[in-house]
């Protein structure tokens, strides 16, 4: 009997051990894997690239073949938006996750701006920071510096470190505007003191050339503004004195800023990090380094998309030799659609052939039409993000509380969505409804519909040469049946006229609304 006893104990309680075991293992199962790791990210965000300009998206004059490789092997969004159809606001709007329409000041900013992220404004990469990642940007800032009255020869403080990045290696606005140096974590790289830099951008500093008095200096010849100060050839916007031994060669800013970015990521192997790798390319002025002259026989944006597109497969190459593709989140997108002639006589129009920057989208740039913010948008992911395609509504303001789910924070901001089982392809249901902005007006998209407010203006940029949808009318279009947008049906269906303007309206609320009406910080 007692050995039967002990026989049933010893059965009950290993059972018993069986059964808490299992439960531990079942708990563990439910415990979704992305809560607990700390993926690397990187986020590759191209200047001016549009809908139409990757092979994966449908370009078949131009070859992107790295590109190409991450869209197909990651997910490719085809209603991936960036938030405004010009560069500063969009880039506001990604590193803050707050809509740039709250802030005044987010409009293309002078070489001279201030920075208009608040420092104690909440950034993503501040929140990745506090996760315990490293963080650092190389590339285009475009989101001003200093506090006013920038001098160029001392810090230059606030900039990025102030706002979240343990690293910056940045051009301060963009590759047509002065200063033309680069800024490595506040100070002028290579800068010699007694030949010190200068920036005004009202006034020319006596005796030295521009482009408008000029033109014999001139390798590359402006077609509208940019016919200020001149550096390597290149008339630029604004006056600039001095900083010689530290301006930078237009044709080797690719090769410095990939440089930059794959000694970022060594460096950081042992800890996760996070990039942002702002590409300058193909904004003006187009610059391709001479190994990729030719190569696109679209002229200098066609060689510049196929550099940047190098440009972004050597980074992948460097994380796979580095054994870190398994564990990084790439996410590669464009601050706004595409421009053809941005300012200067580049052969953009002459060369462009068949090739439709902005794919079957009507506008581009500063357009509020599709392909001023509808953009490529690529999340990749070896081995977590199944390849596919999605078609759900996302937007680069949601990468910041989507991001912190991915390393458990539980930041977040009141414009910008958790989408992370979107971003990671586990689930198609993106957005209801996007603001959409451009050059300080906004439309609304709500699942397939747009609606455009009315606005004053020429309804054409006659300058680039594009569409901006300024019309004294309501526009609205149904962009699953009509996604070149040519056919206004707002006259025929005042019902869903009247129920975007009245949901835009709660959302877009007034101007007066500023940003201070939002929990920030
Ligand atoms: C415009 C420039 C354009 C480009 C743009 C900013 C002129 C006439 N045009 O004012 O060339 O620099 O600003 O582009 O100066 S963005 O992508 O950074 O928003
Ligand atoms: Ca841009």
């Amino acid at each position: 009997m007692k050995k039967e006893i002990r026989f049933y104990l010893l059965f009950f309680s290993v059972f018993f051990a069986f059964i808490s075991c299992r439960e531990n293992i079942d708990e563990r199962k439910e415990t979704p894997e992305t809560t607990t790791s700390k993926p690397n990210i990187v986020v590759i965000y191209a200047d001016d690239l549009g809908y139409g300009e990757l092979g994966a998206y449908g370009a078949t004059e131009l070859k992107t073949p790295n590109l190409d490789k991450l869209a197909n092997g990651g997910l490719k969004f085809t209603n991936g938006y960036a938030s405004s159809a010009t560069c500063t606001p969009s880039r506001y709007a990604l590193l803050t996750g707050i809509y740039p329409w709250r802030n005044k000041r987010a409009k293309i900013l002078p070489g001279t701006a201030p920075l208009i992220i608040d420092t104690a404004q909440k950034t993503l990469p501040k929140m990745l920071k506090k996760q315990g990642y490293h963080t650092g940007i190389v590339g285009k800032w475009h989101l001003g510096l200093g506090s006013g009255n920038v001098d160029w020869n001392q810090e230059i403080i606030p900039g990025p470190n102030e706002v979240g990045f343990d690293y910056s290696n940045i051009l301060a606005a963009t590759q047509d505007r002065v200063p033309t140096v680069y800024i490595e974590n506040g100070y002028v790289v290579n800068l010699d003191p007694n030949d010190p830099i200068e920036i005004d951008y009202d006034k020319n500093f006596e005796g030295e050339p521009t482009g408008l008095e000029n033109p014999e200096m001139l390798k590359m010849k402006w077609h509208h503004g940019h016919n200020n100060s001149i550096v390597n050839g290149i008339p630029r916007i604004g006056f600039m004195k001095g900083g010689e031994s530290a301006k930078w060669i237009d044709e080797d800013m690719a090769d410095y800023f990939l440089a930059e970015a794959q000694q970022y990521v060594k460096a950081h192997k042992d800890a996760p990090f996070f990039l942002y790798y702002a590409l300058q390319q193909p904004h003006v002025p187009r610059t391709p380094h001479a190994r990729f002259v030719g190569k696109s026989g679209l002229g200098p944006r066609g060689d510049v998309i196929v550099e940047a597109d190098w440009v972004v497969g050597e980074l992948i190459k460097t994380l796979a030799a580095e054994g870190m593709l398994e564990n990084t989140l790439v996410v590669f997108s464009s601050d706004n659609g595409p421009v053809v002639n941005d300012g200067y006589y580049d052969d953009s129009v002459e060369k462009l052939g068949n090739h439709k920057p902005a794919g079957v989208l009507r506008g581009g740039k500063y357009s509020l039409f599709e392909a001023g913010t509808r953009v490529p948008f690529i999340t990749y992911w070896k081995g977590k993000i199944k390849p596919g395609i999605s078609h759900a509504l996302v937007s680069q303001l949601d990468l910041f509380t989507s991001i912190a789910a991915l390393v458990n924070s539980s930041e977040s901001t009141p414009d910008s969505k958790n989408m992370l089982d979107v971003f990671m392809g586990k689930s198609s249901i993106g957005r209801d409804e996007l603001v959409l902005e451009a050059t300080s007006r906004t439309a609304f998209r709500k699942g397939d519909w747009v609606m455009i407010p009315p606005y004053e203006g020429p309804a054409i940029n006659k300058y680039v040469d594009i569409e901006l949808a300024n019309d004294t009318i309501y526009q609205l279009y149904n962009l699953k049946e009509d996604l070149g947008q040519q056919n206004n049906l707002a006259g025929n269906n005042k019902g869903k006229l009247d129920e975007m303007i009245q949901l835009f309206q709660k959302i877009r609320g007034s101007d007066d609304q500023e940003i201070q009406q939002l929990e920030l910080k």
